[in-house]
């Protein structure tokens, strides 16, 4: 008996330690029928919730920019929602940048040559001659300096992906100043909504900027193989051309015969590049007298001085690029700057047929960001065109709470009448365009009446930020009435303050605990349970040790 002794007092006390739980339920039963029922075992406590500092909602707007104005006898339109644009880059996009004062193009933050408006061929009253210039930036990159991320760029509330994005040329820095390393205002995703008229003769300059060679390709939109010169005009590298390598530049050529909500893109190691933000709208608008275009939306989202043939038949035009995100290929340029092993990690380590998306932005933002500045405001018996791409990975089904729209083009080409209908979903492929008439007629069919009705993809990985929602591409319909003066909609649901903290979206926050925080809170440690297992632990190594022992004697 001595010489079990040990053996059995271990035994012993790993059985008293084991937690009840794990017994299995024929044992349970026994012991239940035995010594009575079991009382509940207490629960946890509740751990006190962590103290969060939410973001101000809606940025003030010191400079006015979200208001009508007259610039350089350019008409913009007012802009809603909390963030608007900067009313002298579209100016300047309207006149030209050659065109403009040099005060609104000052401004602007444009370089003089970043679009140059020609002639007017035609004789109609705008011009028909168009150089476009684009560079090509990276945001959330990494820093040669630093552990921080440059040029940062956040789409949700601490959510900063790597991205690559043309941008319109401006001059200076690509951060705010010498001591913040965040982008400039007009630096983001996406690229830029570029339109131009049917029948401009149109140039678009790629200056690659960027350490990777880059193309762009112009898709949907008419334009020949080669240009005038013979050069390779498709943006193809394996067909047509050599792409553009850093710090060279090359010129693309159109002439588009036909108006449409296109797209365009690099075309260079496409299944990365594209996905990285090398994307934008490419709208070709219907010739019409005095037609002075918006030759670049930045940011996408409302254009403030529509074409003529929009102003014919709506109240407003709204560019929605919805894109999707890898953070598995975004984090690529954020452990290396050495274009060597980026290209490394992005063309040889990274496996896009095990990717997943996380990220889904709509005009470069995730929610709640995109209710600051993505919102459609309109009012009863307004009718407003949507221009829409789907620039991601996966398909969307793009879902308007309280309306119903009408699909009237798809890929840039009008529906034949008979095959108009009224839908509240419309899915949209890879690279697929559609252009909506959003009717606010409040008929119960068109329109069910004001207020404030989220639209989104009705996907539902689609309205999470890596899986936390709410997040994702939801946007809303705003009627004017539900909108601040500040430009925030009167919501009436929960409280904000967690949606906008990191904290939230870093899986930190359990989602009730303001409303019901002894029920659903945060469930502390079960300290019993981790004390048992922890004497099972001890009983086990002692039970080894034990053996060893015996081992050894014999
Ligand atoms: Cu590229």
């Amino acid at each position: 008996m001595r010489k079990h002794g040990p053996w059995l007092l271990i035994v012993v006390i790993a059985l008293l330690a084991w937690p009840p739980q794990f017994y299995p339920e024929s044992v349970r039963l026994t012991l239940t029928s035995w010594f009575g029922a079991d009382s509940y075992r207490p629960l946890p406590a509740t751990k006190p919730a962590a103290q969060l500092s939410p973001e101000v909602y809606c940025p003030p707007d010191p400079s006015g920019w979200r208001d009508a104005q007259l610039i350089d006898g350019v008409e913009i339109a007012e802009s809603k929602p909390c963030v608007a644009d900067n009313p002298y880059t579209v100016a300047a996009f309207v006149k030209g940048t050659n065109n403009v004062s040099e005060a609104t193009l000052l401004a602007s933050g444009l370089t003089a040559d970043a679009v140059e408006k020609g002639r007017d061929l035609d004789g109609d009253g705008d011009p028909d001659e168009i150089h476009i210039r684009l560079e090509v930036a990276e945001l959330n990159g990494s820093s040669p300096i630093d552990k921080s991320k440059v040029t940062r760029y956040a789409i949700a509330p601490g959510i900063e992906p790597g991205m690559w994005v043309f941008t319109p040329k401006f001059v200076g820095m690509a951060v705010e100043n010498f001591e913040s390393q965040q982008a400039r205002f007009s630096l983001r995703l996406p690229s830029p909504a570029i339109r131009v008229e049917q029948g401009d003769v149109v140039t678009v300059t790629l200056e690659n900027s960027h350490y990777m060679p880059h193309t762009l390709h112009l898709h949907g939109a008419d334009h020949g193989f080669v240009t005038a010169s013979g050069q390779g005009n498709d943006g193809v590298p394996t067909t047509s051309e050599m792409p553009v390598m850093p710090g060279n530049a090359r010129s693309y050529e159109l002439t588009p015969r036909v108006a449409g909500t296109m797209y365009y893109h690099c075309h260079v190691q496409a299944h990365v590049h594209v996905m990285m933000g090398l994307q934008g709208l490419f709208v070709v608008e219907e010739n019409r007298p005095n037609n002075w275009l918006q030759t670049m939306n930045i940011g996408a989202g409302l254009v403030r001085a529509p074409s003529q043939a929009t102003r014919e038949k709506f109240s407003q035009e709204y560019d929605l690029h919805y894109m999707d995100l890898d953070q598995q290929l975004s984090e690529r340029i954020q452990h290396d700057n050495d274009p060597r092993l980026v290209t490394q990690s992005m063309h040889r380590d990274y496996d896009i047929t095990d990717a997943t998306t996380d990220y889904f932005t709509l005009n470069g933002r995730s929610f709640p960001y995109t209710f600051r500045e993505s919102l459609i405001v309109a009012d009863t018996d307004e009718t407003v065109r949507l221009r829409v791409v789907n620039g991601g990975a996966k398909g969307i089904a793009l879902h308007t709470h309280g309306h119903k729209f009408m699909v009237t083009h798809r890929d840039g080409v009008p529906l034949p009448e008979q095959s108009l209908a009224l839908q509240d979903v419309v899915w949209l492929a890879t690279a697929q365009r559609v252009d909506l008439a959003l009717s606010f007629v409040n008929d119960g069919l068109h329109a069910y009446g004001r207020g404030i009705w989220p639209f989104h993809d009705h996907q539902n990985n689609g309205v999470t930020n890596d899986g936390i929602g709410p997040g994702g591409n939801i946007s809303a319909i705003v009627y004017e009435d539900y909108l601040r003066a500040d430009g925030w909609p009167k919501t009436q649901g929960v409280s904000w303050d967690n949606y906008f903290t990191a904290e939230y979206y870093r899986r930190e926050v359990p989602v009730w605990s303001s409303y019901a925080p002894g029920l659903l809170g945060e469930a502390g440690k079960d300290w019993r349970l981790f004390v048992r297992l922890l004497i099972l632990a001890l009983c086990s190594g002692a039970l080894l040790a034990v053996a060893f022992g015996a081992l050894r004697r014999r």
